[in-house]
């Protein structure tokens, strides 16, 4: 059986100049923002790759391949599907056996980024331990990833609809390095300092890529998490958005949301709480990771 995989000729011919290339995942586009600046964002966020000097490749599940760089028609379509399916580590396999899409979420696009041979993945934020999961044993296939797929994961933190202390206390069992770019403390989405000291403190792309190189020479598996912080001017003070989480929390424990759905009904329900506030906040951090991404891929590629 061949692999499902098909890469777009920007991203194939990058592949074969040795170009630096920077993973991006559709779930964030089709659960983690409205139509159509979630389209517009991606699309951004693509440019923003290439101005940096490296090559964007989007990652979706279409008619049963793995599509590793989506055309700007294509993501268009994405970002204005109704209903599409949300594809982690569990989902993947029967999702391409049975010829049909999906979203891929920082798991599955980790497994895809990997087979295309991208060690580097820009997004917003990862998913984690949530809150409650004591009792309800809610925790990311994201985290897990990390223990296991070779991938360097640029992200603004977690948000706070998770557990935080929780979510890096997993990392650190799974021997995951959270690498907290230009601060000593672990940013939290829309703030810069979530309160928790990060493990490891980076001041360069150089240092990332030289530590991922070295992960490598030892035999360890899996990836590296690089929490950037959100840029001064776009930051949210995190008691400005406390409320509001703690609505959505209320509101998704009141009407019983569970398993995959739990993240996408938060995130959707934040957006419509804070308005336009959050949203604005959430493009300047995914763009200001982009833009490490691609920085990152080109130590690497260096
Ligand atoms: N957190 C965000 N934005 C997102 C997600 C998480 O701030 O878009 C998406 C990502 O695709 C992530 C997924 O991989 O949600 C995690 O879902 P779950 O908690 O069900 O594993
Ligand atoms: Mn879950």
């Amino acid at each position: 059986m061949t692999l499902p995989l098909v890469l777009s000729p920007e991203v194939a011919a990058a592949r074969r100049d040795g170009a630096p290339l920077v993973a991006l995942e559709s779930t964030i586009i089709t659960h983690g923002m409205p139509w159509p600046q979630n389209v517009e964002t991606a699309a951004l966020v693509e440019e923003t790759i290439r101005s940096a000097g490296a090559v964007p490749a989007t990652i979706a599940i279409m008619a049963g391949r793995i599509h590793v760089g989506l055309t700007a028609a294509e993501l268009e379509a994405l970002g204005r599907m109704k209903d599409v399916a949300k594809l982690s580590r569990a989902d993947l396999a029967a999702c391409l056996a049975r010829g049909g899409n999906g979203a891929t979420t920082v798991a599955a696009t980790m497994i895809a980024a990997n087979l295309a041979g991208i060690a580097v993945f820009a997004t917003g934020g990862v998913g984690g331990v949530h809150r409650g999961a004591e009792t309800s044993y809610d925790v990311s296939a994201d985290l897990p990833e990390l223990g296991q797929t070779p991938v360097n994961v640029v992200a603004a933190g977690a948000k706070a609809i998770l557990d935080l202390p929780k979510t890096f206390e997993y990392l650190e069992t799974l021997g995951v390095p959270v690498i907290a770019f230009g601060q000593d403390a672990i940013p939290a989405f829309w703030s810069r300092d979530s309160g928790l000291r990060a493990p490891l403190r980076m001041d360069s792309a150089q240092d990332i890529a030289a530590a991922f190189r070295m992960r490598r020479t030892l035999g360890l598996p899996g990836g590296q998490l690089i929490v950037n912080p959100i840029p001064e001017a776009d930051e949210i003070p995190a008691a400005d958005l406390a409320p509001f989480i703690a609505e959505a929390l209320a509101e998704a424990e009141a009407r019983g949301i569970a398993a995959k759905e739990v993240t996408p009904f938060l995130l959707q329900r934040l957006f419509e709480l804070t308005g336009g506030r959050s949203l604005t906040a959430n493009i300047a951090l995914v763009l200001n990771n982009a833009r490490l991404g691609a920085a990152i891929a080109r130590a690497l590629a260096a």
